[in-house]
């Protein structure tokens, strides 16, 4: 059976010491470990940023995608291969700016793939322009004066399109942020795990310290219902979204796979790629 060592690759990231994102590596890593994956029953899809070197450090499949196109990929490799367990991850620039109708689709068509978004509340790879995810009043090289534009709130939006698993975590709470992913990778569904991720190069105002100060753990309201949506809803905006833990789950709805009609039972990557010049004529004729 593998451990999180088999999930390392010799590659040394090169992410700046300190970076949150080494933390969500390691994370992933523990968590496909601990629900009994070996590394070929896995993928990691990424988008572009610094985050999405995620999919270069971990000894699985991978693809290093285009930005704010992760969530595609993913979806066309869950669908070519329903064996393996997929996980698409990137930035809040790469999910919620320029990937942002993606997200939206992909949540509301519920495959099952586990998203993780590393969420600095920056873009970090270009050297620190403000995201949708920043602080109004946020002051960077593309915002002098402070960002004039309102904070997204993707766990609002994950909820309000139809998500079936939303969770929230810190980069520094490894223990909670591994259960989260192997809940997620449980999950029948799509899941959403936002993770807030320090920048500690470009973004000096959401720190560990920071992060720290301003989070609730959901473990703090032990009356707390996460099969219930509406007090989800309440409870994120009581929080100002500063919540982390599990926010959400339904686990009836069956995820898109299971609801197409006529689905081949053989995944496709399984299927022979070799092809007769009379089937493919055939093909052809379909679409004449
Ligand atoms: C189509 C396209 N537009 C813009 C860029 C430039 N670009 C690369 S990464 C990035 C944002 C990075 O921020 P985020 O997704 O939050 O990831 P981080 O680097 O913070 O991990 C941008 C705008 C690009 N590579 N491709
Ligand atoms: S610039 Fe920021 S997000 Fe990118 S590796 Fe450095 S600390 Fe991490």
């Amino acid at each position: 059976m593998a451990t999180f060592k088999d999930f390392r690759n010799n590659v040394k990231p090169n992410w700046c010491p300190g970076c949150g994102d080494f933390s969500i590596q390691a994370a992933i890593q523990r968590a496909a470990a601990n629900v009994g994956l070996e590394p070929e029953n896995l993928a990691v899809i990424s988008g572009i940023g610094c985050s999405g070197r995620i999919s270069g450090y971990i000894n699985a499949y991978g693809l290093h995608g285009i930005h704010g196109r992760a969530l595609p990929i993913a979806q066309g490799v869950k669908l070519a291969n329903r064996d393996l367990t997929v996980i698409a991850s990137g930035g809040d620039g790469d999910g919620f700016a320029i990937g942002m109708g993606h997200t939206i689709h992909a949540i509301r068509r519920n495959l099952d793939i586990t998203y993780i978004v590393m969420d600095n509340q920056i873009y970090g790879l270009t050297k620190g322009q403000t995201s949708p995810r920043s602080a109004e009043g946020f002051k960077t090289k593309s915002t002098p004066e402070g960002s004039i534009e309102s904070t997204l709130s993707p766990l609002e939006i994950a909820l309000s399109a139809g998500a079936t698993f939303v969770a929230q975590s810190f980069s520094s709470d490894l223990k909670q942020l591994t259960s989260l992913i192997e809940q997620a990778i449980a999950h029948k569904g799509f899941s959403l795990i936002n993770v807030f991720s320090p920048c500690v190069t470009f973004n000096k105002i959401n720190t560990y310290d920071w992060f720290k100060e301003h989070i609730v753990n959901l473990n703090e309201f032990p009356d707390y219902d996460p099969l219930n949506r509406i007090a989800a809803m309440t409870k994120i905006m009581e929080t100002g979204g500063m919540l982390t833990g599990l926010i959400y789950q339904n686990k009836d709805r069956k995820c898109y796979e299971d609801m197409i009609v006529g689905f081949k039972e053989e995944p496709l990557a399984h299927q022979s790629l070799n092809i007769s010049r009379e089937s493919f004529d055939q093909l052809v004729a379909e679409f004449k």
